[in-house]
């Protein structure tokens, strides 16, 4: 067997530079040269103190002019983009959320959509107040798929997700007017608070920020994984490969970006069609190669094995390799210099959403109700593109990890039964976990999730945190590019076990499970609120008082923001590695960074040297440890 190493930082940066030298001889622009033009940054935007929400300004907030026109101080000025900034992320995860919703309901026996998991679509029923019993798949789809959307605009009520949290958070969120109400409800009311005139009290802002965030986590999100399970099946332990490494100089190499799963589960499975593959032999490749960046590729890889080239900070060297004949992307993280990149080379950058439409791009309207068609003339496109690929541009770099994916709480559950490769079993608990937790074999977990951020070194921040929290028995679950991170660097191949603590080790051995989970994608942080809920009530406690953490050492969105928001409100504290944009306010900083912990038992922790993020998380773990007593 191979000997197991972890791919160093060098070895990432050689095949960076090689990539950014093809650059350079095609003259394409790259984002490591926009950082430099874009260098220093705004310092009002920094730290939140410009408001441009009217045609008075904008107004800037200095010590001379300690107001904007209308009269607002940088409090609120600051909580106002904060909560603007949340409103963004929300809307944007809900949103795909709500795709998904859309997708079940056009789902059916002959269709291109089908149900993959009828149990889940059973087990989630009741929580739309819908009874399972008697009802035909497709008639129950149908109707959970319609109860689901009305939740983005019922208006009456709470999110009906939140029934799933432990009774504390709720009782919480409801005393804390945070219980989230519609999910676009939330959306329209952080504009309207926003809007000039309206709110500029930072505690109403910041609390408006919570129940967005939880309007996001508890509900769109939410609805989105466990839909998207339904529809595509829940991921179950699966091999894969991660890093530049798996595009293929001989095949036909097809990348897919962004987040909704709808057409890249379509264009996996055309991957695979007959003709296609004919076509592709006879333009002289050896087969279709599907591979993936961001939380498309997270989609796709948790339940087929698809391999991932790269998080966020790599997509344009997925292009460089001069080897890919088609980009195809849906929504969000996609970087609108890929359009005149891939002018440079012969790839097609194929946009197939109206909500992501980008100059230089080819666009193929995804509608759903065509889309194994449409799936079939992109897959189709990029084999008849293989032979406009100019060789002497292709250069693929050759690292790749190993790595496990698929970590569903339905196969976490499952994996602690002990019982390997078969159906994902959903009658088990979690009590194995919280018995190696309170006996101390396992200090505590850590939720790394989140983006690549050029202010940070690509990837240094999660690999480096991850290393170190593991050789201090802190189990970790991941998600988006974090867990894209991971894998690249070889800690989801379960031989990583090597570099943990003496405990963690045991239960990685114990268990066969490498000792970061992958979670799956962005949307899927609302499996890590499940998780923590059942382990609280599993032990009898509330969430706040696990020995649990979250992290986003190198976050950069709208999104992450609003993840932020969620996680906190769910009782989680949450550690930054990149200033949110508030340093403007010292009562909004309070607020984030202690006063919230009134309202909902956790908050946010800032600091953007990751080997002190590292230790306050070490610490703030083994503090919840003690006032436990274990
Ligand atoms: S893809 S939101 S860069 S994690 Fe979900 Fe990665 Fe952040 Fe996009």
């Amino acid at each position: 067997m191979e000997e197991f190493k972890l791919t160093t930082y060098e070895q990432l940066q050689e095949d960076t530079d090689r990539l950014l030298e093809t650059a350079e001889k095609v003259g394409a622009n790259t984002w490591q040269e926009r950082v430099k033009n874009q260098t220093p940054h705004c310092k009002f935007g920094e730290n939140g103190v410009c408001c441009r929400i009217c045609t008075m300004g904008p107004c800037r907030i200095t010590p001379k002019a300690p107001r904007g026109i209308c009269g607002c101080d940088a409090h609120g000025i600051v909580g106002r983009n904060f909560l603007r900034f949340t409103a963004g992320g929300s809307a944007t995860h809900s949103d795909h959320g709500r795709e998904i919703c859309h997708t079940l309901h056009i789902a059916s026996p002959d269709g291109d959509y089908k149900v993959k998991d009828e149990a889940k679509l059973r087990r989630l029923a009741p929580v739309f107040d819908i009874d399972p019993e008697g009802k035909e798949t497709y008639e129950l789809a149908h109707e959970v798929a319609l109860a689901a959307l009305e939740e983005y605009g019922k208006p009456f009520g709470y999110q009906k997700m939140t029934k799933r949290a432990t009774k504390e958070r709720q009782e919480t969120w409801l005393r804390e007017g945070i219980l989230p109400r519609a999910i676009d409800r939330e959306v329209s009311t952080a504009m309207h608070m926003t809007h000039m005139g309206n709110s500029s009290l930072p505690e109403a802002l910041i609390r408006q920020a919570l129940r967005n965030g939880l309007s996001d986590g508890w509900g769109g999100s939410m609805m989105g994984t466990e839909l998207s399970d339904v529809l595509f099946g829940t991921p179950k332990e699966i091999e894969t490969e991660a890093d530049l490494g798996v595009i293929k100089e001989d095949e036909v190499n097809i990348c897919v970006h962004g987040h909704d799963p709808s057409l890249s589960e379509m264009i996996v499975e055309y991957a695979e069609n007959p003709e296609l593959l004919a076509l592709a032999k006879e333009k002289g490749a050896n087969g279709i190669n599907i591979v993936g960046v961001c939380c498309t590729s997270n989609e796709v890889t948790m339940r087929h094995g698809i391999p991932m080239a790269g998080n966020f900070l790599s997509q344009e060297n997925v292009v460089l390799t001069g080897a890919m004949e088609a980009i195809v992307v849906d929504v969000q993280c996609i970087f609108p210099a890929l359009g005149p990149l891939s002018k440079c080379f012969h790839t097609k950058f194929i946009t197939t959403s109206d909500i992501c439409r980008m100059p230089d791009s080819e666009f193929i309207h995804m509608d759903p109700t065509k889309a194994g068609q449409i799936a079939y003339d992109i897959v189709k496109m990029a084999v008849e593109n293989f032979a406009n690929r100019n060789k002497d541009l292709v250069y693929i770099p050759q690292h790749k990890q190993k790595a496990y994916v698929g970590y569903s709480c339905e196969e976490i559950i499952h994996k602690l039964d002990g019982v390997t490769n078969s159906q994902v079993d959903p009658t088990g608990t979690y009590r194995p976990l919280a018995q190696v937790v309170t006996s101390g074999v396992i200090r505590g977990a850590v939720a790394l999730v989140g983006c690549n951020n050029p202010k940070v070194r690509h990837d240094y921040a999660h690999v480096e945190l991850m290393k170190k929290l593991i050789a201090n028995d802190i189990i970790l679950v991941l998600s988006g590019c974090s867990a894209q991170a991971a894998a690249k660097a070889g800690l989801l191949d379960k031989r990583a076990k090597e570099l943990c603590g003496d405990g963690l080790k045991r239960v990685c051995e114990l268990v066969d499970i490498p000792p970061a989970l992958h979670m799956g994608s962005c949307v899927d942080i609302s499996r890590m609120m499940l998780l923590v809920c059942d382990l609280a009530n599993e032990l009898g406690i509330d969430t706040p008082q696990l020995p649990v953490v979250g992290c986003a050492p190198e976050y950069m969105s709208e999104k992450a923001v609003s993840i932020g928001n969620y996680v906190v409100s769910t009782g989680i504290d949450t550690f930054l590695g990149v200033q949110p944009y508030v340093a403007g306010s010292s009562e909004c900083t309070e607020l984030l960074t202690n006063g919230i912990g009134d309202w909902v038992g956790a908050t946010y922790y800032v600091e953007s040297d990751i080997e002190k993020l590292g230790d306050m998380m070490i610490e703030r773990i083994e503090e919840k440890r003690k006032a436990l007593g274990i």
